[in-house]
């Protein structure tokens, strides 16, 4: 096998196991997959080497029985945790998730101490700094998952609209994952021009609608589960970034300490990814409504943070 980092993913579900797969497919590190539900962990494990094997790729996937197997793990990737259902929202799930969050944390802290943390788990923002009081580690090494999905859920609704190449496209969406989500349309760029100069307003509210709403048509289309392609390949573009340190900005959920104005608090803000974890935060020029709705949107993480009571 090759000798390649190792990334442990805790919660062998379907972001988990997606997240495990495009990681291997990409040859990027071999990955330590562990769920409550073990043989459904080892299940997986076994099919994922079965289709690593049929590319002819020599990254290792093993299923690991209790969390010794993390040690060693420059990456811990953390998506246990109760998806949403039909009709809830992501807060709906705070104390059930923060259990898991609680204990899975503690292990991460005994055998990973080294680890870079990111979270997928939602409620996203409260989640990550829950994980970042539990493990004590510094603030750069622990970073929640959700910003890259926003702004490429944009990016999606933008080419469709304009009928023009994603890759052509750079979207920023600040703020929590949820309703609160902030687009940022002055520095959501089409070939380096911003989109308040392409479109009108009632066009631009309507692009934040589709994005605000993606997961939740995804979750009432689905029936049961959320979204896990999406999901995945974000996280994904955040362990390429952490392990290649490529120092490129993303949008991702980061502790803030006096930047926007915010203090105390995880959120979405962009982000210089590199071998540290978060290198820096990038300060962005916002307009009055914009870091207005990211303050709100700070409020409310903050609420749900008081009602858990982790200090
Ligand atoms: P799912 O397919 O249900 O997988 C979750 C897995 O976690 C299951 O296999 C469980 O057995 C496992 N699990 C539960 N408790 C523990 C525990 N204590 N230790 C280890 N494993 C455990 O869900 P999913 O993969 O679709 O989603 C996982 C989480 O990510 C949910 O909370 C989702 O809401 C969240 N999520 C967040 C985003 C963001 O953009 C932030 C996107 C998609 C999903």
């Amino acid at each position: 096998m090759k000798n390649l980092p190792k990334i442990s993913i805790i919660g062998a579900g379907n972001v988990g196991a997606t997240t495990a797969m495009m990681i291997t497919e990409a040859e990027l590190a071999n990955i330590a997959l562990f769920d409550v539900a073990k043989a459904m962990a080892k299940a997986k494990s076994i099919d994922m080497s079965h289709a690593l094997a049929a590319k002819s790729l020599n990254i290792k996937i093993e299923p690991i029985d209790d969390y010794k197997g993390i040690s060693g793990s420059s990456i811990v990737v953390v998506t246990a945790g109760f998806p949403r259902k039909p009709g809830m929202s992501r807060d709906d799930l705070l104390k059930a998730n923060a259990d898991i969050i609680k204990s899975v944390s503690k292990e991460i802290k005994k055998y990973a101490p080294g680890a870079i943390v990111i979270i997928v788990t939602n409620p996203l923002d409260v989640m990550a700094y829950l994980s970042y009081k539990i493990t004590g580690f510094n603030h750069s090494r622990v970073l929640g998952m959700a910003g890259v999905l926003d702004s490429a859920r944009l990016t999606d609704f933008i080419a469709a609209r304009l009928n023009v190449k994603r890759s052509d496209i750079e979207s920023t969406v600040l703020g929590s994952h949820g309703e609160l989500m902030v687009p940022v349309y002055s520095q959501t760029m089409l070939n380096n021009k911003p989109l308040t100069d392409i479109l009108q307003q009632k066009d631009l509210d309507e692009l934040s609608a589709l994005t605000k709403n993606a997961g939740a048509q995804i979750v009432s289309l689905l029936g049961t589960g959320s979204a896990y392609y999406g999901p995945a390949a974000s996280v994904f573009e955040m362990v390429k970034a952490i392990l290649l340190d490529n120092k490129t900005t993303h949008c991702a959920c980061s502790y803030l300490q006096g930047e926007y104005g915010l203090r105390d608090v995880y959120i979405g803000v962009p982000c210089v990814l590199g071998k540290k974890g978060i290198e820096r935060v990038v300060e962005l020029k916002l307009t009055k409504p914009e870091s207005d709705v990211l303050a709100k949107s700070a409020e409310s993480i903050k609420a749900m943070i008081r009602k858990l009571e982790i200090n």
